[in-house]
């Protein structure tokens, strides 16, 4: 064996080439693996024993794309495409041998190769956009080749993955491998050579692209339907002009095409904001002093309350094929509880997204039961009844009397405070909000809230439990509204002060679907239902003129066909679909003429201004306080629980964009103009002066805190 370098080698069984990349964590294509591998398959050329080349990777996966952390910095060689020449040129047959998930630039580096063959679980994909970007190294231009175009423009724009048998199928894979793969891989590279079989070289493949030459209707239409699904993402629509490029230029001019795109996004804001996110998403699960890592699997669970979130619980645990105990005192509430969660999973059989045997399987996992005392055998206990702080708190008593030891005491409050709750129970450092977004069975979002009192092994087991969930579990701290709902209810806020003082409701949701949220303030208001807002707003002795008002005229939205919008069964563009309503307008002119408020113009800039600046100061408030570990905590909770957009990196990310000196200015002059409610938190304002980023502030703390943590060690 020759090492070629740190993580490549080289071997030679029989008359077949090795070449084994080992590159942890994901044999990512850093520069290190790139110029390795361009030494060793030079090296096997050479090598006259020699009659054929494997390239096969060591650990979870083999090449999972290139490195994203070298993105953004001076590029170094060889590149990708280089590499890839090299193997396409190369005069033995390169086989390629996969497993896990074959990602990006992996993938792209199996097609520069001759063959491929790849084990039953292995998984294939281009997530590109996922990055804002598109495939870099020849995906556009070489998987159309085989797959076809319409195939081709699917995988890529959608970032969608494929399993081996849809790649052996749609002839992306030449063998499917059952037993051991490297065994397996010698034995298809020797068949090559007894048979003499051709270099089959990807590029040169034309049978695909041919029927489809000039066929611009086919390309249009494509744009179209991607350009709706893509909501102001711009890289699924830039992958098909590269695999345009592929069915009409030679593959040279193409591939020189497809590089121009990727270079040119690299540098964009899109692109800049989804690797931020792709990281601010792992980090998230990374919480100092606490490991979470190697936490014990739950096996068995408990849902109290079998309403709306109770049952969206209830799922998530059976999705994730964990036992769950659903109880509910109220018979009747289990019985409907019940049902709908079967009618859900039924109507998610109807649309193929899973078997009638899973519908089974699933419903198997969930046991009814009205016995509170049958909390007993689970590790996990989730209390999901109505929001009222009394009925919480007999709940939690009942809980602490039949709970087994160290069982995670959970609460699915919004607004409650957890600490009351927990003071309920003889075991407060057991008790933690577990804070699901509904629906919370497809909601990913998870926010564990940590209490004072709340015990270390407790926050570890909830986030590893959240990660066993397929959620994305984000470890905050107890305030009003936590994190997500405390920054939403300030954009809440001045959505309301800007209808009273010039807007209306079409113009504030229309701003804030331009700036890429799936549905405006109001008309998510009118489709969560308008009484839930009115009901807190009674019990705390709050008052809103436009929605009090709105809800007095039995107007809650959705619901009752009417809200801030109407709502018509008949409408074509959907029932659901919110129609401005002139009367609603006209009741916000009277109310604010009722408070002496003159109203004026507001142009679209100023309105997406005092939408989201407002957050961001909220969100300052929430960093200074500690309440979040990270700023990058803030935008993965706004991103995956209130639609944020993706390609905008979140809140905290944007504000560093924009430049924090401007925002804190831009909120001065709102001081000056609307009040109080405007004045810049005070670690903004720091950093402002300081011309710093959340981003710095965020890495400063994360280094304070390990420097006390090596001290205290
Ligand atoms: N580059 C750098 N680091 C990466 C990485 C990558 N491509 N993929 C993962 N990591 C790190 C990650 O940050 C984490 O680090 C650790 O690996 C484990 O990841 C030319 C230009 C492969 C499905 O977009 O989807 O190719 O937090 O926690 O759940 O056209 O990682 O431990 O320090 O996610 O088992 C295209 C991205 C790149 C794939 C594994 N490829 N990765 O999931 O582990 S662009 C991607 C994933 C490209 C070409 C273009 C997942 C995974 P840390 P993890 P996992």
């Amino acid at each position: 064996m020759t090492r070629i370098n740190e993580i490549v080698t080289l071997a030679r069984q029989g008359n077949v080439s090795v070449v084994t990349l080992n590159n942890p964590p994901v044999n990512a294509l850093s520069h290190a693996l790139r110029e390795g591998l361009l030494n060793a398959i030079a090296h096997a050329g050479r090598d006259k024993e020699s009659a054929a080349i494997v390239i096969v990777c060591e650990g979870q996966t083999f090449v999972a794309g290139a490195d994203i952390t070298e993105f953004g910095k001076p590029p170094k060689d060889p590149r990708i495409n280089a590499v890839i020449s090299a193997i396409e040129e190369s005069p033995k047959p390169v086989v390629a041998a996969m497993h896990g998930t074959v990602l990006g630039g992996g993938l792209e580096l199996a097609l520069g190769c001759h063959y491929r063959i790849a084990v039953p679980s292995a998984r294939f994909g281009f997530p590109e956009v996922n990055l804002g970007i598109i495939p870099g190294a020849g995906g556009t231009q070489r998987l159309p080749r085989i797959v076809g175009v319409e195939r081709a423009i699917e995988m890529i724009t959608s970032a969608s993955q494929i399993s081996a048998a849809q790649a052996r199928e749609a002839g992306l894979l030449d063998e499917v491998v059952l037993g051991e793969l490297l065994a397996g891989a010698l034995a298809f590279a020797q068949k090559l050579v007894t048979e003499n079989r051709p270099l089959k070289r990807v590029r040169d493949r034309d049978e695909m692209l041919k029927p489809v030459r000039g066929n611009t209707e086919l390309f249009a239409k494509a744009r179209q339907s991607v350009g709706r699904k893509a909501r102001g993402l711009k890289a699924p629509l830039a992958a098909i002009d590269a695999i345009e490029a592929a069915v009409n230029l030679p593959f040279e001019q193409a591939l020189q095409r497809e590089r121009e795109i990727i270079m040119a996004q690299v540098g964009s804001d899109q692109s800049k904001a989804l690797r931020y996110f792709f990281f601010a998403e792992r980090e998230a699960a990374k919480i100092p002093g606490v490991d979470t890592s190697n936490q014990p699997k739950v096996m068995q669970a408990a849902v109290i309350g079998a309403g709306t979130m109770g049952g969206g619980i209830a799922m998530s645990f059976a999705n994730a094929g964990i036992a769950v105990t659903l109880i509910d005192v109220s018979e009747q509430a289990l019985e409907k509880g019940i049902g709908i969660i079967q009618k859900n999973y039924e109507n998610t059989a109807k649309r193929g997204g899973m078997s009638e045997a899973d519908v089974g399987k699933r419903m198997g996992l969930i046991t009814p039961s009205t016995k509170l005392a049958d909390v007993a055998g689970a590790e996990v206990i989730v209390e999901a009844v109505f929001e009222n702080t009394q009925l919480k708190k007999t709940v939690f008593a009942e809980i602490d009397r039949h709970a087994q030891p160290g069982a995670i005491l959970g609460t699915n409050t919004s607004t409650l405070d957890i600490d009351d709750i927990a003071s309920a129970t003889k075991r407060p450092e057991s008790v933690i909000g577990l804070h699901f977004f509904s629906p919370a069975n497809v909601m990913k979002l998870l926010e564990v809230v940590r209490t004072g009192k709340t015990a270390p092994a407790i926050v570890a087991r909830s986030m590893a439990l959240g990660r066993q969930m397929r959620k994305v579990p984000v470890l905050v701290g107890t305030c009003d509204g936590f994190v997500g709902n405390r920054i939403l209810r300030a954009r809440s806020k001045q959505a309301e002060q800007i209808i009273m003082y010039g807007g209306f409701p079409h113009q504030v949701d229309g701003v804030l679907q331009e700036f890429g949220f799936p549905m405006g303030v109001f008309a998510m208001g009118d489709m969560a239902g308008l009484d839930i807002g009115w009901r807190i707003r009674q019990e705390r002795g709050l008052k809103s003129p436009v929605a009090d008002a709105l809800c007095e005229m039995g107007r809650l939205g959705q619901k009752t066909g009417a809200g801030y919008y109407r709502y018509d069964p008949q409408n074509p563009a959907g029932a659901r679909t919110p129609i401005v309503d002139p009367m609603v307008n006209e009741l916000i002119v009277k109310a604010s003429n009722d408070a002496g408020i003159e109203r004026k113009e507001m142009n679209n800039d100023l309105v997406r201004e005092r939408l989201l600046y407002p957050m961001i100061n909220e969100a300052a408030k929430i960093l200074e306080e500690g309440v979040a570990l990270r700023a990058s905590d803030i935008d993965v909770i706004w991103i995956y629980g209130y639609g944020w957009p993706r390609y905008r990196g979140g809140p905290m990310h944007y504000a560093d964009a924009i430049g924090l000196r401007a925002v804190r200015d831009r909120l001065r002059e709102f001081e000056r103009e609307f009040g109080e409610a405007f004045k810049p938190a005070a670690l903004l304002d720091r950093l402002a002066d300081e011309d710093k980023t959340f981003a710095e502030y965020t890495a400063e703390v994360k280094a304070g805190a390990a420097k006390l943590e090596s001290a205290a060690a």
